[in-house]
């Protein structure tokens, strides 16, 4: 057999017992779409936060509402943002429960990557807790209550 031969055979040996070997990601859930080892959920209803974290965190084993942890990550995020048309969509970060202090909503940790619009956070009437990509791709704080698309992550 020539190694050419033993090396598909492998491929499809290992493809077939379903090991990640050969995927450059991880399996995801169906209807999730992986990137750089995360899975992600993008969804076709709009939600208030509330209920976008519990939709997330029924949908799969460690799902919560997707955080956004550098540049190539969101540029990824916003692509498929653009492929759906969806817009307004929510992330998981806040400054609920200290005024101007945003964290993520999965660990309370601060965080550290922004992409802020101009002039946001602004906390508009005193209202905006939480974290959506408005038209631009760019972030604005808005009203925890208004009803958004939003992407769930299974870390
Ligand atoms: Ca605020
Ligand atoms: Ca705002």
């Amino acid at each position: 057999m020539s190694f050419a031969a033993l090396f598909m055979l492998l491929i499809i040996a290992q493809t077939s017992q379903g090991l990640p070997w050969f995927n450059a990601h991880r399996r995801c859930p169906k209807e999730w779409s992986g990137f750089s080892g995360h899975c992600y959920f993008f969804s076709k209803e709009k939600a208030t936060v509330k209920d976008a974290i519990t939709k997330c965190a029924h949908a799969v084993e460690d799902g919560r509402l997707a955080e956004v942890g550098g540049h190539r990550e969101e540029k990824w995020l916003e692509l498929q943002i653009k492929i759906r048309g969806m817009s307004p969509v929510w992330m998981g970060a806040s400054d609920i429960s200290d005024e101007g202090k945003f964290i993520k909503l999965s660990n309370a940790k601060p965080i550290q990557y922004t992409n802020w619009n101009r002039g946001e956070p602004n906390d508009h009437q005193k209202k905006e807790d939480c974290v959506e990509w408005a038209g631009s791709g760019k972030w604005n704080d808005n009203y925890c209550g208004n009803k958004n698309f939003f992407i769930c992550e299974q870390a």
